[in-house]
């Protein structure tokens, strides 16, 4: 199936200038971006996108890591993009990531992870329209 994904390159992937090679990796594996925007995550969006660890302890210092430079949004898409896409990224701690994904070569710990990836294809789609009007992604599947 053809699904196109939601990423977020994180601050410390601006701050360590991993943006290319991300990029790289997602065009070696065959995706073709259809969406890129550099944003400065408001509060709200914040709250939204991490609701579900947003009782958890961490989750005021995650809220002023993912506030501390602006992010790039890119909708990614292609062949299984969501699961492949995660594939490419590794688990959440870049520690326990296997040399040869984005966050086993990246990253530095559980919450500095260089890159978020939609994690299904419904939060996919609603994380599409979080960062993306219709007008800015430049595909027929997403805008429907
Ligand atoms: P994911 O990004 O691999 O899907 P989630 O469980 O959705 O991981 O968590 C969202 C983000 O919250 C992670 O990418 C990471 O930045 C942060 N995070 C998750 N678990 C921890 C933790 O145990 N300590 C610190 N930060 C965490
Ligand atoms: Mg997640």
């Amino acid at each position: 199936m053809t699904e196109t994904t939601l990423l977020l390159l994180k601050p410390d992937c601006l701050a360590a200038r991993h943006v290319g090679d991300v990029i790289r990796r997602f065009e070696q594996a065959g995706f073709e971006i259809v969406g890129c925007k550099m944003i400065s995550l408001s509060e709200e969006v914040l709250a939204e996108h991490y609701a579900h660890v947003a009782d958890r302890p961490f989750y005021p210092e995650l809220r002023s890591f993912m506030q501390s430079k602006p992010v790039i949004a890119l909708a990614v898409q292609g062949e299984d993009a969501v699961a492949k896409g995660r594939d490419l990224i590794g688990p959440t701690d870049s520690r326990k990531a296997s040399k040869g994904t984005i966050r086993g070569d990246f990253g530095k710990d559980a919450m500095e992870n260089i890159v978020h990836g939609s994690d299904s294809v419904e939060n996919a789609a609603a994380e599409l329209k979080r960062f993306f009007a219709p007008h800015e992604l430049f595909t027929a599947e997403v805008r429907g």
